[in-house]
Formats: structure tokens, C-alpha cells, sequence
């Protein structure tokens, strides 16, 4: 019987056993419109959510905007010492374009916008905390959408100008860069289902023009780095794509390919072109776009071409895989009849659901399901050659409590998740982050779900900042390199797993 117990033991893998590697770095997040504030302030110009908000508040759940926010804008030097205290290796946090050129291109400049950055970051260094930049995460200036936004190929161009206006005033001190957020979010509810800012209803159209401008842009801004900057400043850029797990519903074929296809493109729509050996679009989607088009009486795929040249430029154009991932999806293929071609959803082809026994968050697409993430860390091992990982976003939301169990809870699934990935998969991943640092405005479901370690009471005009158990139990992960269910801070009251 003792050496059953001993046999069962040594077969199951203790994630709690494993720690994290000693150069393991660990981060929080926020993004400026989420957290900013001062939206008028000295010189910033407006962006697609300033006006989205304004002009149209009934698409917000509670009708609230970005105004304030969290006003970081006011508080950036107060908020580093919570950061300090965490503990964290680094601090992701995003530009605002608008904030740094007021109409989008770079001939003018906002001194109060390149001021505001550099306190921040030089507060950040003299706290031992490195800055981990995104150029851009969604806020695009307004005068840019007016001449169509993504879709239009010239900003890509306007792109690069802006990245190169930050390489110039910021990258003696930013070494660590992200291009771009999730551009399979921004693009596809800015143009594709209307449920970001500019939240334009499409039709399988805009959505693939967005994806493309994005992907030059960021081909781009890369090679700019490469060529003018690396050598100098030493840095390092990357992109943030993001993804759920897609698992088959059943282990038939037309399923484990419905799986497949999903992943390949929502993912490697943007993935593949970047971190593939022969870069490019998946050829799955060049197929199923090509044919739905043609079907559909279109001359010519609605899906663009890139040329030779650009498919060299965007492929091996990052450093390391910055990668956002919350929750999993299962998935089966589209039933016939279902969606109105031509759509991006009818493009796929497939239909994506949450079991319902799985635990949901305060967002209602939000599933804890922690084993996804291990099997999508894989995923992208095997598709892409192992290369370097960064978790940039991963997280839970509430309605805001600060006994906040289930985000503890969360959190130590899913970071024990990633410690087999390293251990027994032999995943490349280097470093992880932490959404939210701060509650803040969720974009369409303004302050009705909540993402921080930290509470912001938004009724009280200093938002004052109060951390919660998962900020102690996050700084003694950080502290400990490793997950510990029965640590409970001072002054809490234990969680019931
Ligand atoms: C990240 O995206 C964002 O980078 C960050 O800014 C945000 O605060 C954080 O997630 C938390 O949401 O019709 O609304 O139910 C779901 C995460 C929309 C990826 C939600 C879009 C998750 C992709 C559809 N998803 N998001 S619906």
C-alpha cells in the first residue's frame, strides 16, 4: 500500500513542486485609454474611443468613458511605488498616439505628451523597474480614422512614423517594444462585428484590409528598429497576438479540423505571416477565403495579397512572441445554412462554445479553463519552432471584491499551467504579466467588470487605489518563484479552493 502511494506519487506531476526559472520576469499591465484619463489635457488630440464614447454611449454597458479613468495621467509617479512594492520585473503600459501627435502624424509633436512618458519611464528606472512599452493598444487618433483608419494601406506609413518619433525620444531608456495589441481584436470588432471603437459593422472585408495594413505597419516598424536604432539603443520589438484555445468538441476529424481552422485563423491570420518559416498568410485560410469569395461573385479573394517583398520583411520580424491568452472554446464545424455570407464568421466556417459546466467570470465570455492555456502554449511550440514566449496579458475579471478568491484562484491554475509547460513540454517561456495592475474602463463594458490587483474607487474623484488579496498573493509568487495555495495574506481571511 505505502508503495502504491508512493508509485502515484511519482506519476503525477505536482505543478506546485515546480518554480520558475531564476531569469524569469514578471510583470503587470494596463493600456493608456484604459487607465489615462486627461483626455483633453495639454495638447493631446482626440482618438476613436474619445469620440466613440462621446458620440455614441449607449454602446457602453453603463454609459461611461475614459475621461478620467484611473487618471494614471495625474498619478503615474504615486502608482510606481505600488508597483515597486509588487515587485515586479517590469511595467507593461501603452502610448497614446494622440497623447504624443495630437493629428496622428508625426510633423507635430505634443511637449506635454513626450514629458508625461518621460517622467513615467525614468520614474519607473530609478524604481529598478523596466519599462515594457505598446505603441499601440487600439487608441488610434481620430483624424486617422477619417481618412478610413486600418483599412487604409497609407497608415502603415503614418505607423512607422509614430514608432519612429518613440524609437527617437524614448529608446535611450525603452528597450523591451511591442508594435501592436491584438490586432485580431481591434481590427475584427473596429470593422468586422462593431464591438470596438470604431465599431463598424463589415462583411468579411475590411476586417482582412485592417489585418494587412497592421501587419506591414508592424513589418515595418520592426525594420526600422533594425536598421536605424538596434545597433544604438540595443532593444528589442515584438507584437502581442492574441488567442483563446480552440478544442475540438469530439475527437471526429470534422471537428479536430474545425479546431484547427479556427485557430489558424483567428491566430496565425497574423501568427503565421510573423513566426512561420515560409511567412505568408496560412495557406488554410488563403484556400477558404479565395473559394467563399469566388462563390460569392467576388472578382478577387476578399483576403489581400501581400507581394514577395512584404512577405520577407513581416516574416522573422520580432524579437520574442508576445502572447494574450484568458480563456478556451470548444469548437465544431459551422452547421450548413448558419451566418450570412460573406463574413468573417462564415469565412471560418466554424461555430465556437463554452461548456457549461465551466466556471465563467464577471465577462461573460471569460471561462476558467486553465488546462487550454498549457495545450495553446504547445500549439504554439510545435507550429512556430519554440521561440521565445512572453505572456503580456493574462488574467480575470470580477465585479470588484477585494477578497478576490476566484482571481487567486485563477491565477495559480493558470500559472501552474505554465510551469508544465516549461518543465514537461519544454516551452521557451520567458516571462509573464498580469492584467490588470489597475481596475479600469473595459472598453464596451465600461466599469461594470473588473481586471485589477488593485481596487480604484471610481466614485472618488482622487481614485484612490486599494490592493487586493491577489496583489499580496501575486507579490509572494514574484517573491517565492513559485505557486503557494495555502499562503494567505495579513489581514485576509482564508479562500476556500
Ligand atoms: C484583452 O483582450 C485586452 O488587451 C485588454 O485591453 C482588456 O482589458 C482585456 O483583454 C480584458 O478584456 O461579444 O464581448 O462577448 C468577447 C482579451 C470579446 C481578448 C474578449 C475579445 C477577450 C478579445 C466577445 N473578446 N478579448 S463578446
Amino acid at each position: 500500500m505505502k508503495w502504491l502511494l508512493v508509485l502515484i506519487y511519482a506519476c503525477t506531476s505536482y505543478a506546485e513542486d515546480y518554480v520558475f526559472p531564476p531569469n524569469f520576469q514578471f510583470g503587470v499591465a494596463t493600456a493608456s485609454y484604459q487607465v489615462e484619463g486627461g483626455w483633453n489635457a495639454s495638447g493631446k488630440g482626440e482618438n476613436i474611443w474619445d469620440v466613440l464614447t462621446h458620440n455614441r454611449p449607449e454602446l457602453i454597458y453603463d454609459q461611461s468613458n475614459g475621461d478620467i479613468a484611473c487618471d494614471t495621467y495625474n498619478k503615474a509617479i504615486t502608482d510606481v511605488q505600488l508597483l515597486k512594492s509588487l515587485g515586479v520585473d517590469f511595467y507593461r503600459f501603452s502610448f497614446s498616439w494622440s497623447r504624443i501627435l495630437p493629428v496622428g502624424t508625426s510633423n507635430k509633436i505634443n511637449p506635454d505628451g513626450i514629458r508625461y512618458y518621460n517622467e513615467l519611464i525614468d520614474e519607473l528606472l530609478k524604481n529598478g523597474i523596466k519599462p515594457f512599452a505598446t505603441m499601440f493598444h487600439w487608441d488610434l487618433p481620430q483624424p486617422l480614422q477619417e481618412i478610413g483608419g486600418w483599412p487604409n494601406p497609407v497608415v502603415a506609413d503614418l505607423f512607422v512614423d509614430y514608432a519612429n518619433v518613440l524609437f527617437e525620444h524614448f529608446g535611450d531608456r525603452v528597450k523591451d517594444w511591442i508594435t501592436f495589441n491584438e490586432p485580431a481584436v481591434f481590427c475584427g470588432g473596429g470593422y468586422e462585428d462593431g464591438s470596438k471603437a470604431p465599431a463598424y459593422k463589415g462583411n468579411g472585408f475590411g476586417v482582412y484590409l485592417c489585418a494587412h495594413t497592421v501587419l506591414r505597419a508592424h513589418g515595418k516598424a520592426y525594420r526600422l528598429y533594425e536598421s536605424k536604432y538596434k545597433a544604438s539603443q540595443g532593444g528589442r520589438v515584438g507584437i502581442t497576438l492574441d488567442t483563446y484555445w480552440f478544442e475540438p468538441s469530439s475527437d471526429k476529424p470534422e471537428d479536430i479540423e474545425a479546431g484547427e481552422i479556427t485557430i489558424q485563423m483567428n491566430f496565425g491570420w497574423f501568427a503565421h505571416p510573423i513566426y512561420s518559416k515560409e511567412g505568408d498568410y496560412p495557406s488554410v485560410m488563403k484556400e477558404r477565403i479565395a473559394e467563399k469569395s469566388s462563390t460569392e461573385g467576388f472578382p478577387r479573394s476578399r483576403l489581400p495579397e501581400f507581394t514577395p517583398e512584404e512577405i520577407e520583411e513581416i516574416r522573422g520580424s520580432s524579437d520574442f512572441f508576445g502572447l494574450n491568452h484568458y480563456t478556451t472554446n470548444k469548437c465544431t464545424p459551422l452547421p450548413a445554412g448558419w451566418g450570412i455570407p460573406p463574413s468573417q464568421w462564415t469565412d471560418i466556417g466554424t461555430m465556437c462554445y463554452y461548456e457549461t459546466n465551466w466556471e465563467i467570470g464577471a465577462s461573460s465570455w471569460l471561462a476558467v479553463v486553465p488546462w487550454g492555456f498549457r495545450k495553446l502554449l504547445v500549439w504554439i511550440k510545435n507550429e512556430y519552432n519554440n521561440p521565445e514566449v512572453i505572456i503580456t496579458e493574462n488574467g480575470f475579471s470580477d465585479k470588484g471584491e477585494l477578497n478576490d478568491c476566484r482571481r487567486i484562484n485563477y491565477y495559480n491554475t493558470y500559472l501552474e499551467e505554465l510551469l508544465k509547460a516549461i518543465h514537461e513540454d519544454g516551452c521557451n517561456i520567458s516571462g509573464y504579466t498580469a492584467w490588470s495592475f489597475l481596475d479600469n474602463f473595459e472598453w464596451m463594458r465600461g466599469f461594470t467588470e473588473k481586471f485589477g490587483v488593485i481596487y480604484v474607487d471610481f466614485d472618488d474623484p482622487d481614485r484612490s487605489r486599494t490592493p487586493k488579496m491577489s496583489y499580496y498573493v501575486y507579490k509572494n509568487i514574484l517573491a517565492t518563484k513559485r505557486v503557494d495555495w495555502k499562503f494567505t495574506p495579513d489581514s485576509f481571511n482564508e479562500c476556500e479552493f
